[in-house]
């Protein structure tokens, strides 16, 4: 890449900025639909949709898959630390997702380095064909659905491209009949598990991650064949940090850094879901994961129990 306009760092910092001065306008102005789900339309276009059907994978590309709200910005950015020790360069951070921006920020993936590190939270039905036929390893990251609602739910009022809701009880509504970005949360994770494979697949949850931090930082680094020695991993524990990610938050995300660090803690939704709320979730459990192998992975008892 030799043009700096050409960058995936100017692509990113163009999108936030994008991101940044959009007007709250209503949620029909804000959001698109494209085969049956919604996105929000400052970052997302049907070009990119209908482009994204020919994109081009290697077999060396990391690709980091989650529900919004999950834990994304975290497992990029740790992706790039490990990447760069690795790899002895730079980090270079890009957190621009495969489907966000016009179809020339997607051929611009081109450009980029191995080993790419492509984040997107496309469900499975959306995902490019050639990750699976080039054997991409695909890492998924979940978090229960409880955390996320809040999160997703805040992230709302707070980003000036999706459409705002006056009270956490609306936002629940929409979220339990799917009429969110990226559609409904049970559906997306009920689809990865029915196309889970162990060879090129590994699913993380960001509550694993929170209660022993090394050890999940171990798994990630063996299952993207970048290793790492203690020292590395210890270095790699603190850079990517909440706090050392907050207080790196504007170099990363500009001026709306504070919407993507907000607390970063398991067990929020206690402070907002009423007792039915709760059993509305429950029950959405049972019918979609329980019994599965991701569903049990969430660990609903221990996180997500009234
Ligand atoms: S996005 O916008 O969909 O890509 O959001 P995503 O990055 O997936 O998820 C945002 C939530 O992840 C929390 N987060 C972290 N938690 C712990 N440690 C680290 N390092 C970290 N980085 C991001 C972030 O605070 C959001 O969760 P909430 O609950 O809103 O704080």
């Amino acid at each position: 890449m030799s043009d700096s306009k050409h960058s995936g760092k100017h692509d990113r910092e163009m999108l936030l900025e994008m991101m940044h001065s959009t007007t709250k306008t209503s949620a029909e102005d804000l959001l698109i639909s494209y085969k049956g789900i919604l996105y929000p339309s400052v970052l997302c276009c049907l070009e990119t949709f209908q482009a994204l059907e020919t994109f081009e994978a290697r077999e060396d590309d990391i690709l980091v898959v989650t529900y919004p709200k999950s834990g994304t910005n975290w497992l990029v950015q740790i992706l790039y630390e490990m990447v760069s020790i690795v790899h002895n360069k730079e980090p270079l951070l890009d957190t621009t997702m495969i489907e966000f921006g016009s179809p020339e920020i997607l051929a611009r993936f081109k450009d980029r380095p191995s080993p790419r590190i492509i984040s997107t939270h496309l469900q499975f039905k959306n995902i490019p064909k050639s990750m699976f036929e080039k054997k991409v390893k695909i890492l998924l990251v979940l978090r229960n659905p409880k955390d996320t609602a809040i999160s997703f739910y805040n992230f709302h009022n707070s980003l000036p491209p999706l459409p705002s809701y006056n009270s956490w009880n609306l936002f629940f509504k929409d979220f339990i009949s799917g009429k969110v970005c990226y559609g409904p949360y049970f559906e997306f994770v009920a689809a990865w598990d029915n196309h889970f494979n162990d060879k090129t697949m590994m699913a993380i949850t960001f509550e694993e991650m929170k209660v022993d931090f090394p050890t999940a930082l171990k798994k990630i680094s063996e299952f993207c064949q970048l290793p790492l020695n203690e020292e590395q991993i210890d270095l790699v524990a603190r850079c990517t940090s909440f706090n050392s990610m907050k207080e790196q938050s504007e170099n990363t995300h500009g001026k709306l850094g504070d919407s993507f660090f907000r607390k970063g803690e398991i067990g929020d939704w206690k402070n907002c879901f009423t007792e039915d709320q709760s059993k509305v979730v429950d029950e959405m459990f049972e019918k979609y994961l329980a019994g599965t192998k991701l569903g049990k992975m969430l660990n609903y008892a221990k996180y997500c129990k009234w």
